[in-house]
């Protein structure tokens, strides 16, 4: 068959539809849409994944990183692979479509090839990148990080609330912690990475626009703060004499947040989000509070000041209150820009098939980004309802939806003839 008369990859909206929505009912009944990594339910939606890629004809294996992967041969031999995907977890009472997406979309472009009978040169690589989210370790996007070869000995003793180790959960979900201290993919392993995700705020929306060509992606540091006061009875404890935790921490907390207000290097956001008080009890003066703090910059040089900043201040409201402090930095990602080749093909894919489209960065934070630090990669945003994400009211519509997933097929057939 001659290139004129091949038929057009195109995207089965029906397919995808129902593959969604599959996906989205691993979740906790009761609290839609709840599918933390690691959990059963984790599980049981990629145990059913990995049917699904085995059905479409993908060949399939998880890497030492927990990773599922599915793999189609390429016709040239000695060639990268091409890749999609992103995560099949969710942070707690979330979304459908955060991850989700972008493994399922994945596989979609997997099937409308076969579907169209169209081989790429190149193999092609639809990943469920483990454990995106923060979760119960504290460290983000495990997988892709792993890949990388980010991952290191004391991130694998990362441990739980129940007493596990990261390098247990990784195990559970079938990967091979004993196998991660070097990168999983040496460098042109995978020759293109393109992921596809809801964009998460409102810009593509606001502006009545089918696609984000990403250009960036921000950088995150996340610190584990501990605070410890003194526990004392409520009621017969003079104002003077307390050493309340939680005090303490609000302090802080309100004072990152008016830092980040007023930061003039550049847009930059800082975030508590996750804080435990102990014992919590309301007859009982806080003795001890634990918190992380996020901080989120386009640019490492805010990234970094801000954090010896608040490493300052949590020291200086300490002493004031006669408390003691102790800090941990989790994960840290450095701000990362997008292949330029890739978004070119993104923006050649999009302009093909009258898509609107505009470039943009990305706030939040994805597997790409770990990606990037080994394979050219890049990255497809679709419109969002009223930018809601994290949250259970996230919506993109099947119209979106099947738009992007299109710029994505077609970006990466791009991709493979060149
Ligand atoms: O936190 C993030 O930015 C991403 O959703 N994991
Ligand atoms: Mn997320
Ligand atoms: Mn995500
Ligand atoms: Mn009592």
């Amino acid at each position: 068959m001659t290139a004129a008369l091949k038929p057009a990859v195109r995207i089965d909206e029906k397919r995808l539809a129902a593959r969604l929505k599959r996906l989205s009912e691993f979740t906790e009944p009761g609290r839609p849409w709840e599918r933390t990594a690691f959990s059963d339910l984790h599980l049981k939606a990629r145990e059913w994944l990995k049917g699904e890629m085995s059905a479409s004809g993908l060949e399939t294996n998880i890497d030492a990183g927990g990773n599922l992967i599915g793999r189609l041969h390429g016709t040239s031999n000695g060639l990268g692979a091409l890749a999609s995907g992103s995560h099949s977890d969710t942070v707690p009472a979330g979304g459908r479509f955060d991850g989700a997406l972008g493994v399922i979309a994945a596989l979609e472009v997997a099937s409308a090839m076969r579907d169209a009978g169209h081989r790429l040169r190149h193999p092609f690589e639809v990943i469920d990148f483990l454990a995106e989210e923060p979760n119960q370790y504290g460290l983000s996007c495990i997988g892709s990080r792993a890949m990388a070869g980010e991952l290191s000995h004391e991130h694998l003793d990362f441990k739980a609330a129940d007493g596990t180790t990261l390098g247990q959960g990784i195990r559970r979900m079938g990967g091979d912690p004993d196998r991660l201290i070097a990168p999983l993919r040496p460098r042109g392993d995978i020759a293109g990475f393109v992921e596809i995700h809801i964009e998460q705020g409102r810009v593509l929306e606001g502006s009545e626009e089918d696609i984000g060509v990403v250009t960036a992606i921000v950088g995150i540091t996340r610190i584990a703060v501990d605070i410890g006061g003194r526990a004392d009875h409520s009621g017969a404890t003079p104002m003077g004499l307390r050493k309340d935790a939680l005090v303490g921490a609000s302090l802080m907390i309100a004072a990152f947040d008016a830092q980040a207000r007023q930061d003039y290097y550049a847009p930059l956001v800082a975030t508590v989000g996750k804080l435990e008080v102990h014992p919590n009890a309301s007859n009982v003066v806080p003795g001890r509070v634990s918190f992380v703090l996020e901080v989120r910059a386009g640019q490492g040089q805010p990234l970094t000041r801000y954090h010896k900043w608040a490493e300052g201040t949590i020291r200086t409201i300490a002493e004031e209150r006669g408390l003691t402090f102790r800090t941990r930095i989790i994960g840290r990602s450095d701000p990362v820009t997008m292949d330029t080749d890739i978004q070119l093909a993104i923006s050649d894919a999009a302009s093909a098939s009258n898509l609107k489209y505009r470039s943009m960065p990305s706030g939040a934070g994805h597997d790409a980004a770990h990606v990037a630090l080994f394979a050219p990669s890049g990255m497809i945003f679709i419109p969002c309802l009223d930018g809601r994400s994290h949250c259970p009211e996230e919506f993109s519509s099947i119209d979106q939806i099947v738009r992007g997933a299109q710029a994505l097929v077609d970006t990466i057939i791009a991709l493979d003839a060149k």
